[in-house]
């Protein structure tokens, strides 16, 4: 059986639509070596990509200028050491990627309150949390990601500051004014972007930040590619325009701030989870080709709540 047949396993959201219902079975459901044995690591749990170069000394660090390596170029180090280091360096490259987001938030202080919508396991939170000591809300729809990711902030002795939510991100009930900053980590492909913005803008106070990474289809390439809509079904998810964001925005009161094209940043850490055979799902190919053939973009925007 396959997580997109599975039977729901836990209560929905009131008032949560089938499609919800859904992808919130795909993530209670979802238990990839790649998400799992990365965040073992450090505990920091990401449902996100890496951007960054690669150390591609990991696959073999047999480096013929360090004199306590072999010289014999069929030295290998053991299987096991080779995947522990790629599986280290992929998760290097996605907490670079949370990094990223996290600098955009800023400045914040312990007093603030910041919004982590589509938290996944929750480590974003985290970051956000341990780079500013501000106080984190993160919300999904998935009871299990929530239950999981609260249990690592108790077990970090954080939950007085980070706390996590089974929530839909649209319609969350907090109120008004609260957050200092908000963002949406690759979660905005779940959901229709005016509903989305409009819950930001009434969360963020005036002033406040929006940040997203995301990935969207590239309008200069025409509609979705074949690769794109090959990420929507394995996700169970539905991936805008580029050009969406910025009219769902300026009607929402977000006006852009900064917007960066990561796409040749995401393409390393493809290439080597590709390599990586203890870990890949299948998707890997298609991320690359799709990056390649220009229909796809990874994107950075951080915009003012004005
Ligand atoms: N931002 C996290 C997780 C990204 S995965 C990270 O960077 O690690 C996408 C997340 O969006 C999942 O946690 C999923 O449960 C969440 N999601 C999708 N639709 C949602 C909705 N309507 N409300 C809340 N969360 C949602
Ligand atoms: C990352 O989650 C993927 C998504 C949130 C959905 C699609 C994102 C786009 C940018 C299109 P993950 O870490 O659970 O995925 P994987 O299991 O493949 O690592
Ligand atoms: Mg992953």
């Amino acid at each position: 059986m396959t997580i997109a047949d599975s039977e729901p396993t836990a209560a929905p959201v009131p008032s949560q639509s089938t499609y919800q219902s859904r992808v919130a079975d795909y993530w209670n459901a979802e238990e990839n070596p790649v998400n799992l044995e990365l965040g073992k690591i450090d505990d920091l749990y990401h449902h996100h990509y890496g951007v960054g170069e690669v150390d591609w000394s990991v696959l073999d660090p047999t480096d013929p200028t360090d004199p306590t390596h072999s010289t014999d170029s069929t030295d290998r180090s053991a299987p096991a050491e080779r995947q522990e280091r790629v599986t280290a360096e992929l998760h290097r490259l996605e907490q670079a990627q949370a990094d990223l987001l996290a600098s955009h938030l800023g400045p914040l202080s312990p007093a603030d309150r910041v919004l982590d919508a589509g938290c996944g396991r929750g480590g974003g939170s985290v970051v956000a949390h341990l780079r500013y000591g501000c106080h984190a809300d993160g919300v999904t729809i998935s009871r299990k990601q929530a239950d999981f990711a609260a249990e690592q902030a108790r077990k970090r002795h954080i939950d007085d500051k980070v706390r996590y939510h089974h929530l839909n991100m649209l319609d969350t009930g907090f109120p008004a004014g609260t957050y200092a900053a908000s963002w949406n980590n690759e979660s905005t492909m779940y959901v229709e972007l005016d509903l989305l913005f409009a819950e930001h803008a009434r969360l963020l106070r005036r002033g406040g930040r929006y940040v997203t990474i995301t990935g969207c289809y590239n309008d200069s390439y025409g509609r979705a590619s074949r690769e794109v809509s090959l990420i929507n079904a394995h996700y169970i998810c539905d991936i805008h325009p580029r050009s969406e964001y910025f009219r769902a925005m300026a009607r929402h009161r977000l006006v852009p701030v900064h917007v960066e094209d990561l796409t040749a940043a995401a393409v390393p850490y493809w290439e080597l989870r590709k390599q990586a055979d203890h870990l890949v799902t299948g998707i890997e190919e298609t991320f690359l080709t799709a990056y390649g053939n220009g229909s796809f973009q990874y994107l950075l925007i951080v915009a003012d709540r004005v």
